[in-house]
């Protein structure tokens, strides 16, 4: 069978110029590859195709199941007009939906494209595949069993990797999926719901197999850094700990200088497991810090204490691993005080910046907040397909809006010099200049956080159009200075 795999082109959220490769389509194109049948992938988003172009190359393929990759509600716009346009040229062709948003939200996806015929929930390997070889042999395609998690990862053929190419060229590092899921239960994260076995939360590849993927990658494509996509790359102590030993130790033994980066929960960040990884090349780790305050960290069920952060952040200093955290500022709860306790709390660990400043709760559908905020009226879906959240005291919306006003102008030159600052670690050479511009806009932001706490403090009535005109002169002033 024919088969186009599509990823459609996203809403720009204005600084995410071209994009990583998407690895979801990559495992379920190898399994319908390895099964013989014809695979072409589309991805708009990656080569930033408009609608036409994108739709012109799927129908180049004359293809018999089209397959669209959907992560947010960022792609809706362009999945509708492209499964519009390719139901009306493809009458008989078999449309179907996968991918994150799909796979906790169908209704809503065939709801608002009436073209697709079908919807993919959770991992799409096994259930695609018995769709392609049902639509092949005439069998009916509602008697696909309903999605299970792979058991064995070490079985799936590695990823097709059609678009790696054009992500190189663009700058991108290769990513890798050496696991799936989390032992943990955020609730602003919907992974452990995307699992599901109830037994295997976090199922994991074999370092042997992770080293063969990686050595064809270089061996293939010249690939130089990886990027390990897993939410949480340890996983666990008992097995996590031992397995990421042993692929440090595969990855020297067999002399893959490769640079790679991952993210994971700070509580399995030991020296006993980064040294051998340090030593395999790794040179970036994201963690979630999220909260600090006892009350949100109790809602979002990251009880995690400032003394494990701390901690986390010294030994990645002193192992020279860039580190790299995650903090939700706002949730609809959040009060002043939290706000500054926050800021300060981040200052002080040298990670407030315009990202942490201003990162809210997202709520994608499956994430268990979303449940009791929808149901007490604090959370409306937008006719785009996001949720939006309203705060409980109005003057934290006020603070949010003043942050946004003024800290996001700067966002596109605090991200240029992250990302330089980025390729330089990565290039292993040090640049005081990078350096210099991210502390001088990390001190602006703490500079406009702290007077936007104090003025909405003392007076909720404060004049906001005032009070932002005012901080964005001081900060255009001190950006160009
Ligand atoms: C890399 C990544 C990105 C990349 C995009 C790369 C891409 N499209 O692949 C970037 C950085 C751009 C990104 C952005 C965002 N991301 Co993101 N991202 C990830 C991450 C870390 C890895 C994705 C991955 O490669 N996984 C490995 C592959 C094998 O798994 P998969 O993608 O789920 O694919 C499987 C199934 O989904 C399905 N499938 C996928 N495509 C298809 C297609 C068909 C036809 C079928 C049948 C099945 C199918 O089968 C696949 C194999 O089993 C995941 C976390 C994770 N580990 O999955 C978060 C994650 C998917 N992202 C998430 C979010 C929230 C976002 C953002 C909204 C964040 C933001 N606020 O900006 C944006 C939205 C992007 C957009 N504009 O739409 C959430 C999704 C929450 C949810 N509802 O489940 C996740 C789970 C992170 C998290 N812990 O919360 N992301
Ligand atoms: S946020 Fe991270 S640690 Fe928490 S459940 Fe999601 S993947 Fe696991």
């Amino acid at each position: 069978m024919r088969c186009a795999l599509v990823r459609p082109a996203h809403r720009s959220s204005g600084y995410d110029e071209g994009t990583q490769e998407c690895l979801g389509i990559g495992y379920v194109g190898a399994v319908l590859r390895e099964r013989g049948h014809e695979v072409v992938v589309v991805d708009a988003e990656m080569e930033k195709l408009a609608d036409r172009e994108a739709f012109e190359r799927v129908a180049a393929s004359d293809p018999g199941l089209i397959g669209f990759s959907v992560m947010s509600e960022d792609a809706l716009d362009s999945l509708r007009r492209l499964a519009r346009d390719l139901r009306e040229a493809f009458p008989r062709a078999h449309l179907t939906a996968g991918g994150n948003l799909p796979s906790f939200d169908p209704e809503w996806i065939l709801r608002l494209c009436p073209g697709i015929d079908s919807v993919i929930r959770f991992e799409g390997e096994r259930p695609l595949l018995e769709l392609a070889e049902r639509l092949r042999s005439g069998r009916d395609f509602r008697a696909v069993p309903p999605a299970a998690s792979v058991d064995d990862l070490d079985a799936l053929p590695f990823p097709i990797r059609d678009t790696l190419p054009i992500a190189l060229k663009n700058g991108w590092m290769a990513p890798i999926s050496s696991s799936r899921g989390c032992h943990a239960r955020c609730s602003f994260c919907a992974v452990h719901r995307f699992n599901l076995d109830p037994a295997r939360p976090w199922r994991f590849r074999s370092p042997a197999g992770v080293a063969d993927e990686i050595d064809g990658l270089v061996a293939d494509f010249g690939v130089r850094e990886v990027n390990f996509v897993d939410d949480d790359f340890i996983g666990n102590r008992k097995q996590g700990q031992p397995r990421a030993r042993e692929l440090a130790a595969e990855l020297i033994r067999r002399g893959l200088k490769v640079g790679f980066s991952l993210q994971c929960r700070a509580e399995w960040i030991d020296r006993a497991t980064f040294r051998p990884l340090k030593a395999a090349g790794l040179r970036m780790v994201f963690f979630g810090v999220e909260a600090v305050d006892e009350e949100s960290r109790r809602r979002y069920g990251k009880p995690q204490s400032r003394e494990l952060v701390r901690r986390t952040l010294e030994l990645l200093d002193e192992l020279d691993v860039y580190a790299h955290v995650g903090f939700i500022m706002f949730n609809p709860w959040t009060r002043l005080e939290d706000v500054r306790e926050a800021v300060e709390f981040l200052r002080d660990i040298g990670h407030l910046n315009i990202h942490t400043a201003t990162n809210f709760l997202q709520l994608s559908p499956g994430t268990p907040l979303l449940e009791p905020l929808a149901a007490g009226g604090m959370a409306f879906r937008e006719p785009h397909g996001g949720y939006r959240w309203s705060f409980a005291d109005p003057r934290t919306a006020s603070v949010k809006a003043v942050f946004d006003r003024v800290l996001w102008p700067q966002f596109p030159a605090w991200y240029e010099s992250l990302m330089a600052k980025w390729s330089v670690l990565t290039a292993r050479r040090s640049d005081e200049r990078c350096a210099h511009d991210l502390r001088r806009m990390d001190d602006l932001v703490h500079d406009v956080a702290i007077r936007t706490l104090d003025a909405i403090e003392s007076d909720p009535g404060v004049d906001l159009f005032a009070l932002v005109r005012e901080l964005s002169e001081r900060t255009a002033c001190a950006a160009r200075s």
